[in-house]
């Protein structure tokens, strides 16, 4: 095990049927005759919303792939969530491009878009893909006319706060080309320009900083069935066409009833190369608590990163990837490379957030 790792308990992080807490129904009463299957939703740490929304669909009898993609289409909807959906933050050339996958423990099946341009709902897309299609993944224009195809609305997902953040981005990129940010623009005696972007405004010198987003939220519904979905625009200022983790089955969710389901967040890059998700579900298989399972798969992303440009003075990677994971038998856990990352978790009670497992600290 590498360095400084934060194990939690392993009963810690379990909730199995017939645990001490009752489960609550929708009205928040004790159920007279629980179900066979407690449920419980996971997802990212932007997720206390979704989860919140994914268990109240799951008490009333929803599907578990009904709840997951209704709990992020918060986020998806959400202009102020800038690593997701509309508002996501945009490409190198000012186009917000969304990625998703969907997967169904149930009947073992996945859809998936990349690159996806104009539709706010890309996990919506995903899950047609994989209903109405004999394919797994769309991309790029292709996804575009599918969604058209099946009735999603063309939209503008570029929004005012993005477009200013990623113009501050790019007038920041050099002092050396033709896009003049507001102090390079000055002219002697004249007053400031407010309609240009300064790159010193605190919000939108926050938004420079190459970001990640993304949710990812997996569940187990009343019949024991459980699904997952990523939905993600990526990281921002992208080249064009560049895909993450978020749609590659297996990398950013993988989901199989007989086991379990995981996915993930972060640096897509370094999951793709250790097809994260489907590994995490794979180590519980072989037996490993989720908890386990991630950090595992973390280790293997340590000794995966070799360029020097992403590792610091002792060959520990720069960037963070973070791993969310729940088994058939309703115990979870979550672990990041670096620690202080938080996942959201509703096991049938409340809707919280909590702290995940890491390899090491954070000076
Ligand atoms: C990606 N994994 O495109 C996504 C981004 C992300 O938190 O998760 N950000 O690589």
């Amino acid at each position: 095990m590498m360095e400084s790792v934060s194990r939690r308990s392993f009963l810690q992080h379990s909730l199995k049927v017939g645990a001490a807490s009752a489960l609550l129904g929708p009205d928040g009463s004790a159920l007279a005759n629980p179900p066979a299957f407690r449920p419980i939703v996971i997802a990212s740490g932007n997720g206390l919303r979704a989860v919140a929304k994914a268990m109240e669909l799951i008490k009333s009898g929803r599907s578990a792939l009904d709840a997951v993609i209704a709990g992020v289409n918060i986020n998806e909807d959400d202009p102020e969530d800038m690593s997701v959906g509309y508002g996501g933050l945009p490409n190198e050339d000012g186009e917000v491009e969304l990625d998703a996958s969907v997967m169904d423990g149930l009947t073992c099946r996945a859809g998936a878009v990349g690159g996806l341009k104009h539709i706010k709902n890309p996990s919506k897309v995903a899950r047609m893909v994989m209903e109405r299609t004999d394919h797994i993944f769309l991309c790029g224009e292709g996804a575009l006319r599918f969604a058209l195809a099946h009735g999603f609305q063309k939209e503008n997902l570029l929004t005012e706060k993005a477009r200013k953040a990623w113009l501050a981005w790019k007038e920041a990129m050099s002092s050396n080309d033709n896009w003049l940010n507001e102090d390079q623009a000055a002219v002697e005696g004249a007053a400031p320009n407010g309609k240009r972007v300064s790159a010193h405004d605190e919000q939108t010198l926050q938004a420079l900083l190459r970001t990640y987003g993304t949710i990812n939220c997996c569940a187990i519904d009343l019949k024991g069935n459980l699904a997952g979905v990523t939905t993600t625009s990526g990281l921002s200022w992208k080249i064009a066409g560049r895909l993450g983790d978020s749609p590659i089955i297996g990398a950013g969710l993988y989901v199989d009833n007989e086991v379990g389901a995981a996915g993930s967040t972060g640096r897509g890059e370094a999951n793709i190369k250790v097809c994260g998700g489907h590994t995490v579900v794979e180590n519980m298989r072989r037996g490993m608590t989720p908890e386990q399972a991630c950090l595992e798969v973390l280790e293997r992303v340590v000794k995966t990163t070799k360029e020097k440009r992403l590792l610091d003075e002792r060959k520990r990677p720069k960037f963070n990837l973070h791993f969310y994971a729940i088994n058939r038998q309703g115990e979870f856990g979550s672990a990041a490379l670096w620690s202080e990352a938080t996942f959201s978790l509703h096991d049938g009670q409340a809707a919280k957030s909590m702290a995940s497992a890491y390899l090491f600290k954070k000076s």
